[in-house]
């Protein structure tokens, strides 16, 4: 685990020390788990290495939903699951939802010169940018749509020569979200290249989803989700 870091107040710095392993970059903070099903490591998968990567190879079709909620509602606790391995549940989940590797990334956009709190709530940092990415292999992908009694277009729209599906779930936050919303309150051209992947990634959404901690506090959210949906034609 990255040790506290000097210029935060002791507060923070115990905060920190509770959190997921996190790593200092220039932008910010990262914390990231992967996971990859140890029975199948002989099975190329797609490379998920890249918190930004849009498109993924060939034989890949890609399902993107957008998760939009409260601060501390418990987004990146969704998003970190599909890669905990050493939980007790994480069997039941793999069971239900066959994954051939899950990728987690979550991202705190803060410069050099920025000494805001980069936590507020550990173990996960607060969230400009989070994301889970599921691959599961076609045959996998076609039983568990069955099994669920899901829409067969899932499976029959494919391209031919399908033969990974690749879940993705994407938390958008904090100032990273305003910064979504009205670009005129980017100032550094590094937030600007940053907010542009984000933009990219945000066309290829497939369904807006909101989680809600307290009723009182979301009064934001739906404003929010109405203008995300006309920017950028989600459903
Ligand atoms: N009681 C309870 N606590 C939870 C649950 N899910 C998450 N938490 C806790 O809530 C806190 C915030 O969780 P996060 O997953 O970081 O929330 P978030 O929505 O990603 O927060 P931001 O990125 O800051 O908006 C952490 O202390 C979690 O351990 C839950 O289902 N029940
Ligand atoms: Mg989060």
């Amino acid at each position: 685990m990255a040790a506290p870091e000097e210029k935060f107040d002791a507060q923070t710095a115990a905060l920190l020390s509770k959190a997921h392993p996190f790593e200092r970059k220039e932008f910010g903070y990262v914390q990231r788990s992967a996971w990859r099903h140890a029975d199948r490591l002989d099975e190329e998968v797609v490379e998920l290495d890249s918190p930004y990567t849009a498109r993924f190879g060939a034989g890949s079709r890609v399902f993107t939903f957008l998760i939009l909620g409260d601060q501390n509602a418990g987004k990146s606790t969704f998003l970190h699951a599909f890669t905990q391995h050493g939980d007790i549940h994480f069997l039941e989940l793999s069971s239900l939802l066959p994954i051939l590797a899950s990728n987690f990334v979550n991202t705190r956009f803060l410069w050099e010169d920025d000494t805001r709190a980069p936590i507020d709530e550990p173990p996960f940092l607060d969230t400009d940018l989070g994301r889970a990415t599921l691959v599961l292999s076609a045959e996998d992908f076609a039983f568990f749509v069955q099994e669920h009694d899901l829409s067969p277009s899932l499976i029959l729209d494919s391209p031919p020569g399908t033969i990974y599906y690749v879940i993705q779930f994407l938390e958008l936050g904090g100032d990273h979200l305003d910064q979504l919303m009205d670009a005129t309150l980017i100032r550094n051209p590094q937030i600007q290249a940053i907010v542009a992947q984000s933009r990219h990634l945000l066309t290829s959404c497939d369904k807006l989803c909101l989680t809600r901690s307290d009723a009182a506090a979301s009064a934001r959210l739906p404003q929010l989700a109405r203008t995300l949906c006309q920017q950028y034609n989600l459903s």
